[in-house]
């Protein structure tokens, strides 16, 4: 898929748009959501150029799960959580809104956030 370059995250990783990092590397950032559906909700991103799942390479995809458990393994941690939840919404169809893949992470069950 067409990468938009001028998408939010993008922005973001060309400091262009500020963001409370979590986790910065030469290939990831981690980053506060600026809409949380739970106290400690992250996004973590690859640097590499990828709408969705299906455009990212197969190295950034390996790297990008590794980090994904890593910064997972923080956010339960330090929110003191018993058990955290990790989503990707895969293109437009499936919700996604920022052309930019990226995983979410939350402390505690998002299927428990919502029934508040
Ligand atoms: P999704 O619906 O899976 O594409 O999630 C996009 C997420 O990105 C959503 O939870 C809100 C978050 N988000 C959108 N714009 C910004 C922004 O400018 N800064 C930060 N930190 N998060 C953003």
């Amino acid at each position: 898929m067409t990468y938009d370059s001028n998408n939010i995250f993008a922005k973001i990783l060309r400091g262009e748009i500020p963001c409370i990092k979590v986790y910065e590397d030469d290939q990831t950032l981690a980053f506060m959501d600026i809409m949380p559906q739970a106290t400690g909700h992250t996004l973590v991103i690859p640097k590499e150029e990828a709408v969705t799942l299906h455009d990212l390479s197969d190295q950034g995809a390996a790297n990008l799960i590794k980090q994904v458990k890593r910064i997972a393994n923080a956010v339960k941690e330090g929110m003191q959580a018993d058990g955290i939840t990790l989503f990707q919404l895969n293109g437009e169809a499936a919700g996604q809104t920022v052309p930019h893949i990226h995983f979410h992470i939350l402390p505690g069950s998002i299927l428990a956030a919502r029934a508040h």
